[in-house]
């Protein structure tokens, strides 16, 4: 479809997203695609007033009917999966197939959030004082900041949109400058969800756009109860001590290096498969992309092969063609940083196969690449680094035990996995003394994680955890009630105050 027939087929004003001053271009040929208007200081701040105001009508709607918005969101989104997951291959450049799936993975949020509006559970406690009963109740929060990051344009957001809108919370949303106009659609379907559902009140959904300022008004401003933000490590060193000067929460989702360790059992036809996706899907664009490959010694000489037959072999080209498996990169810097990551593994003793740009001629303004795999003698600092690009470096390893040590020698702690058929390694690997990140998998790889699952990582990834599980806590408060029903007044720790004794 042309841009202008899917913006409209999206509710979208095809003809407004012509004026603004930020233009947005198209990963998929370089061509401008849109001009966005990007909001000012003062509007950021009128959207966080007006999010802030919705929030105290909001926060007064039972949650199994706050549920009932979103459940008819997820189906706008049914609705419009086609059209949607083309305007993120549009506008994110990765294959339609990977689009498509990332308005599934909104739906199935909206599915589970729907669910969770009718278990927003609090434990009850047993009191020490006769007459007395204790429990926990869940509140809303306020205003949710929520951040994202080019690669999941719509998915990282839902997850976070549809548990902080069951949860009573209404949200102000800064979508990647890259990608504002799925943004921008995924609000016109929220619209449409709440005009059916008719008692929502205007303005639960903010989108502000623009560049870091308008970031950082969100982690400035005190309206702002929780902020969540998707991106590099770099970005959450500076975001979580501003948002902690003021005492707010964050919840981070930063940087991955993340591993897999194939073992000499491991059943290689799987572990192929497993690699390829891993490693090349989203031309290495995934907060989850596998980007090291620890390889038992009896087992790497035939896998390296295998792998460099699959990634010869790699259809990379424009991804809005069937059969591509391997779009562009987003822009001239993730290419050149691609580019000195490859030379500076080269120079620490690295054996670059692959990496080299592609289709230069028929598009010049985008930047095609051959995904790279880079065998190192071992884990060096280049390595141990996050270059968002499709680099696989590959290393060697004697015992389990060194493994699994390589394995968590890297600053960041998102996911991981381990292929092998032993019990014991599968084991060692998901216990206290295995992976230590918030993901870990065994003979699947790191990437493609379902909903239902606790998303997140740990060190440098920041700690933060969304979706599924009970990751909604971090959406509401807690309180803790204590109640009296006797006609005494026992205290606590049986201390008596100015009684007789
Ligand atoms: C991300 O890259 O920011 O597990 C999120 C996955 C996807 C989500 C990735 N479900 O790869």
């Amino acid at each position: 479809m042309d841009p202008k027939s899917l913006y409209q087929s999206l509710g979208l004003d095809a003809d407004a997203l012509k004026d603004g001053d930020l233009a947005v271009r198209s990963p998929v040929d370089g061509r401008e695609i849109a001009r966005i208007r990007t909001d000012s200081s003062d509007q950021v701040d009128a959207k966080i007033a007006a999010a802030r105001q919705a929030f105290l009508e909001w926060r007064r709607i039972p949650p199994p009917k706050r549920g009932e918005l979103i459940r008819l969101f997820g189906e706008e989104l049914r609705a419009h999966k086609d059209q949607l997951g083309e305007l993120v291959t549009l506008e994110n450049a990765k294959i339609l197939e990977e689009g498509k799936g990332e308005v599934q993975e909104m739906i199935d949020v909206c599915d589970f959030a729907l669910g969770l509006s009718r278990q927003l559970y609090g434990l009850t406690i047993a009191s020490e004082r006769p007459g007395h009963r204790m429990m926990e109740t869940w509140h809303p929060l306020g205003v949710v900041g929520v951040i994202t990051a080019f690669n999941f344009p719509v998915a990282v957001w839902s997850w976070n949109f549809a548990l902080a809108i069951v949860c009573g919370n209404t949200v102000v949303w800064k979508p990647s400058e890259k990608t504002p106009i799925t943004a921008l659609a995924c609000a016109k379907l929220f619209e449409k969800a709440a005009a059916s559902f008719g008692e929502a009140p205007e303005d639960l959904l903010q989108i502000v756009v623009g560049a870091q300022d308008v970031g950082e008004k969100l982690v400035e401003d005190r309206r702002v109860a929780l902020l969540s933000a998707t991106g590099s490590c770099r970005m959450g060193r500076e975001v979580s001590p501003r948002v902690a000067a003021r005492l707010g929460r964050t919840l981070l989702e930063l940087g991955g290096n993340n591993g897999m360790i194939v073992a000499p059992s491991a059943d290689l036809d799987m572990a192929v498969r497993a690699i390829v996706f891993a490693a090349v899907g989203t031309a290495g664009q995934r907060c989850t992309t596998l980007r090291r490959l620890i390889v038992h010694e009896d087992v790497y000489d035939p896998l390296l092969a295998r792998l460099k037959k699959a990634y010869e072999n790699v259809p990379v080209g424009n991804p809005l063609e069937a059969g591509k498996l391997v779009g562009p990169l987003i822009d001239a810097t993730a290419f050149e940083n691609m580019q000195a990551a490859l030379q500076r593994a080269s120079a620490e003793g690295g054996k670059v196969f692959g990496g080299q740009r592609v289709l230069q001629s028929e598009y010049p303004d985008a930047y095609y690449a051959k995904p790279a795999i880079v065998e190192m003698p071992e884990q060096t600092d280049t390595v141990r680094e996050e270059t968002f690009a499709p680099i696989l470096y590959a290393m060697k390893y004697r015992a389990f035990d060194q493994a699994i040590a390589v394995h968590n020698d890297v600053p960041q702690g998102l996911a991981s996995s381990a292929f092998t058929n032993d019990v014991r390694e599968a084991e060692t690997f998901m216990s206290a003394e295995g992976s230590d990140c918030g993901l870990v998998n065994v003979n699947i790889g790191p990437s493609g994680a379902e909903i239902g699952g606790a998303f997140g990582g740990e060190k440098d990834t920041g700690g933060g955890r969304e979706s599924g599980s009970d990751a909604w806590k971090s959406y509401m408060r807690r309180a803790t009630n204590t109640i009296n029903y006797s006609t005494e007044l026992p205290l606590a720790q049986g201390i008596r105050f100015g009684e007789d004794s």
